[in-house]
């Protein structure tokens, strides 16, 4: 006999979060606006990527998105219904800035504009990203974030950007996980550009890095406050017991977690790291490690890390691990996976979040998860809530043990285009038929909803 399927978690049954925890709900340009080539924008790197053959796995079209750049207004009017109390989106540089540098797309401001406008007359905060992986072309094809001048171009997008909406926007958030740009885009391949560089790919990293500190200044030039960026963290676990593992899963830890978070928190870089990057780097260091409003935490799984063994992944939910790394990744056991086989470990929330408090103490500013969630397919949308719940709940218990955690973004509002997987993982709060691009709420979203109502109404209760 199957057996009956598990309880949904009651929404009001979450524990109580701060008075003034922002609830909210998180996109991207390329994943979902679509008018790729609509109104003056130009071609960003994920464009010609995504028009390679092959590069997207099930062929989806990317230049159509969800049909957000047109359809703007319904998710909007989702998110009111959700009771969101702020949207993460994204910016895209080549529909503002269409060659990189050089002229500005009046018609590309404008949609932001009117974007920042229809959040605000319905209440939402409009948290706008910068750079959400969207390289304009011409950039790209120079050397994209190998090349110095490229954290240049992007402070100077920045101004433009921030010259227009700084009147209505409280939260700017510099760049989305540069840990994958660099590691998928330059490293392994997987994303745009398709580089391989493997551990020639760090130039990519400080070049990132250095362009959130110049955007950070002229982001306040241009009289903008309220700034972050979004770093990804996952706990990173050694396979055994033994000193290769250790240390292979030491170096993992430290690529993808502390290569970022060290500079921007403590302006040094990993030791052993800061003699592997391009340019003057300490006087670099200085400008990326500005003091910053908030920190932004993206988190989905943690991860299993040993010696490089036959036993390791060749492939990670998508991917591809080549031969010769320094470490390998291995299968977490027993645990709940997602459609994209990752696994879900709430505990990981808090662990990462304890980990990241007690490694930069009173230097890690108020914290916000601007992306958490999951990916499942098929109507049961139970897998989802029980997600949510899970890690709603190890998000309080580190609220409770002394993290300074304000606001929790859920990862997505809809389905949207996952890249290189394209339209096959399907992480949102609401349903994109990619036909008709008809938009219908799971009952995640009415999950959330619930669970949003019921945390203002408890604090409105203790407040009174
Ligand atoms: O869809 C992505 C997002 O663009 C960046 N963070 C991880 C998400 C899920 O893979």
């Amino acid at each position: 006999m199957t057996p009956p399927p598990p309880p949904v978690p009651s929404p009001d049954r979450l524990p109580v979060f701060p008075s003034g925890f922002l609830w909210g709900a998180s996109a991207s340009a390329f994943q979902t606006e679509g008018a790729a080539y609509a109104d003056g924008k130009g071609p960003s790197g994920w464009d010609a990527f995504a028009a390679e053959p092959g590069r997207i796995k099930d062929g989806a079209d990317a230049t159509r998105g969800t049909g957000f750049y047109t359809r703007y207004r319904e998710d909007v009017a989702l998110l009111a219904g959700l009771g969101a109390g702020a949207f993460r989106f994204s910016v895209s540089w080549p529909r503002v800035v269409p060659g990189g540098s050089g002229p500005v797309n009046p018609a590309g401001l404008g949609f932001y504009d009117r974007l920042v406008d229809e959040l605000c007359a319905h209440g939402i905060t409009p948290a706008p990203t910068l750079y959400h992986w969207d390289t304009p072309l011409p950039l790209e094809e120079a050397g994209g974030w190998l090349d110095r001048d490229t954290a240049a171009r992007f402070a100077e997008y920045a101004a433009v950007v921030a010259g227009r909406l700084a009147d209505r926007v409280p939260m700017w958030i510099t760049l989305n996980e540069p840990a994958e740009v660099t590691l998928l885009g330059y490293a392994l391949g997987e994303h745009a550009p398709g580089r391989q560089l493997l551990f020639d790919a760090l130039p990519a990293a400080h070049h990132q890095l250095l362009a959130h500190g110049l955007a950070v200044q002229a982001l306040r030039a241009a009289g903008a406050d309220g700034i972050g960026i979004a770093v990804s963290h996952s706990p990173v676990r050694a396979a055994g017991d033994t000193d290769e593992d250790r240390a292979a899963a030491g170096l993992y830890d430290t690529l993808t977690n502390h290569l970022f978070s060290d500079p921007l928190l403590t302006g040094r870089y990993p030791e052993g790291f800061e003699g592997l990057m391009p340019g003057p780097v300490g006087d670099d260091l200085a400008v990326i490690s500005q003091p910053l409003d908030w920190y932004g935490v993206n988190y989905y799984s943690p991860m299993l890390v040993g010696a490089p063994a036959p036993d390791a992944l060749d492939s990670y939910a998508g991917l591809g691990m080549p031969a010769g790394l320094p470490f390998g990744l291995r299968e977490i056991e027993g645990v709940e996976r997602t459609h994209f086989g990752w696994p879900v470990v709430p505990d990981g929330l808090h662990e990462l979040l304890l980990t990241l408090k007690g490694r930069y103490g009173d230097r890690l500013p108020p914290v916000h998860i601007t992306e958490n969630g999951c990916s499942y397919e098929g109507t049961d949308d139970r897998p989802r809530i029980a997600f949510l719940d899970g890690h709603l709940r190890a998000l309080h218990r580190a609220v409770a043990d002394g993290v300074d955690v304000r606001g929790y973004f859920v990862w997505s509002l809809t389905d949207n285009i996952e890249w290189a997987e394209g339209a096959a993982q399907r992480f949102g709060l609401v349903h994109i038929d990619y036909d008709t691009l008809e938009r219908t709420p799971k009952a995640s979203y009415a999950w959330y909803r619930d669970a949003v109502r019921a945390q203002r109404a408890a604090t409105a209760r203790s407040r009174d």
